[in-house]
């Protein structure tokens, strides 16, 4: 290759009629073609690559409202917003435009060394307003990942400030996701995940679950379960001693982890705890932030007051990558007033994500799409799910509110009896609904759901019935009827 491009006349390519570059845009090649590439030479995250090699993915290539479509043109209704991020859908024009037009005017500059830029003080002033009252100030960088890892740093920097240097233990649970970095990765709860790490970060421990169909003991309730898991936290403050505990961090729900939905009792037990020794309570929002379930974030749907917000996916709708850290005042003025707080990335306040997080946001406050998952939307498709699966014979357990449901999927839901090999009947499940055309995450044996914010009734019907249709067929293969 060359790099001798200043021999080079640059000449102007003649331009295609606009419907031929759309289907450039959308495709290129022939599946086959596009599947022999990707095994070539692309590595998927989470994947077994020698045996997705073998069968092949779908190609995505174009996608517009709740609906994708693949390269042999199957229409395919989104019930997973992509991951769990594009909660304005697909092909919303004000996004590419403000992407455009920031692309045009200031593509890139950054907020190092005394400099800021307008697309990344609009958006600053954007989430003080639709934030809790007592959130105005936003770090950013560029996934929920970097996100958590900020969250480490600033709680570490938080307790220096006070003068607590022995407050350095991260509390945080099993089976949570807080994304893949290594510091990511050590907070979150996953095994599975734990055992590929070459190293973890230090002093970051977990406590177990709120996951009531699959860990309660004996008759507690779900409220006592709750109870009982937010305890283990106190526990294990006791246990480090609460000189040395820096902070709490939890998905207001588990997400990844399940759409896990922890009873009424649990999120106070949990912030009472926190204050009680004067630790930091985190909520991860990367899935539950930005009208997931009816609330602008997920804690005001739980009813407790963090002090550190985790946000990325729904904050973009997926557009571009962006994520950021939200500070209670009460950090924030600890952090803004102690001299040096020595983190940043190059794409921290990135002038294209931020202008595309404005366009966003807008979006969800002026068509009112939050209201609209609070008051119509979300209680529909709860319902819909709820009567749709009364009494399935596989079905144990429906969690969720506003736009995201996990469906427990059960060899004895009444006796709340999980099939053995957890995971292979999500799997089969999964395999049905994708053939299906209807994207459903499996986690384990539980299904998880979470459209887009924008979807309509209909839509809704649809992707109730082509899940019934799946786990219809799921249980006749087991033989379950
Ligand atoms: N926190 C939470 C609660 C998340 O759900 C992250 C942090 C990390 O965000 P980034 O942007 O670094 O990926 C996440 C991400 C899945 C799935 O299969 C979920 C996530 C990511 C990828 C897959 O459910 N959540």
């Amino acid at each position: 290759m060359s790099y001798r491009t200043e021999e080079v006349a640059y000449v102007q390519p003649a331009q295609p009629a606009a419907s031929a570059l759309a289907a450039q845009a959308t495709q290129q090649r022939s599946t086959a073609e596009y599947r022999a590439l990707d095994a070539a030479h692309h590595i998927h995250p989470f994947s077994d690559m020698g045996s997705l090699n073998r069968s092949g993915s779908r190609v995505i290539v174009k996608a517009q409202g709740v609906y994708l479509w693949d390269s042999e043109g199957n229409k395919v209704i989104d019930g997973m917003a992509g991951l769990w991020c594009v909660n304005v859908g697909y092909g919303r024009k004000e996004l590419a435009d403000a992407a455009y037009k920031q692309m045009l005017e200031l593509p890139y500059y950054n907020t190092f060394f005394k400099t800021t830029h307008p697309p990344v003080i609009e958006l600053s002033a954007l989430l003080a307003e639709l934030a809790p009252e007592a959130f105005n100030h936003f770090f950013y960088c560029n996934s929920g990942s970097e996100g958590n890892d900020t969250v480490l740093r600033i709680v570490h920097q938080y307790w220096a400030t006070q003068g607590k240097h022995s407050k350095k233990f991260v509390i945080s649970r099993k089976n949570g996701y807080h994304g893949s970095t290594i510091a990511g990765g050590t907070l979150g709860g996953m095994g599975y995940m734990h055992e590929q790490m070459p190293s973890k970060v230090e002093n970051i421990v977990h406590i177990d679950q709120p996951y009531f169909f699959g860990e309660a003991q004996g008759n507690l309730t779900p409220e006592e379960f709750a109870l009982a898991r937010a305890q283990q936290l106190e526990a294990k403050i006791l246990e480090i001693g609460a000189d040395n505990v820096a902070a709490f961090i939890g998905e207001p729900f588990q997400g990844a982890g399940g759409v896990i939905f922890p009873a009424s009792t649990y999120w106070p037990e949990i912030q009472r705890i926190c204050r009680k020794y004067d630790i930091l309570l985190v909520a991860d929002e990367v899935i539950g932030g930005f009208g997931r379930t009816g609330e602008w974030f997920a804690h005001q749907h739980f009813g407790f007051e963090p002090d550190l917000i985790t946000l990325a996916k729904g904050l973009t709708s997926g557009y571009v990558p962006m994520g950021a850290v939200g500070l209670h005042d009460r950090v924030a003025k600890a952090i803004i007033e102690n001299g040096d707080f020595n983190h940043g990335l190059t794409y921290s306040g990135h002038p294209v994500a931020a202008a595309v997080a404005v366009a966003n946001l807008k979006l969800l406050r002026d068509e009112k799409i939050v209201d609209r998952v609070k008051n119509d939307t979300g209680p529909y498709f709860q319902k819909q799910l709820r009567e749709t699966f009364a009494n399935h014979p596989i079905i144990g357990e429906i969690s969720g509110t506003g736009l995201v449901a996990g469906l427990q999927l059960a060899q004895d839901p009444k006796a709340r009896k999980r099939f053995a090999n957890g995971g292979d009947v999500g799997t089969i499940c999964r395999d049905f609904c994708f053939n299906g055309n209807l994207i459903m995450r499996a986690t384990g044996d539980r299904m998880l759901l979470s459209p887009p914010l924008v979807i309509n009734k209909l839509e809704i019907d649809e992707i109730v019935s082509k899940a019934k249709k799946a786990i219809d067929a799921t249980a006749q293969q087991l033989g379950i009827s």
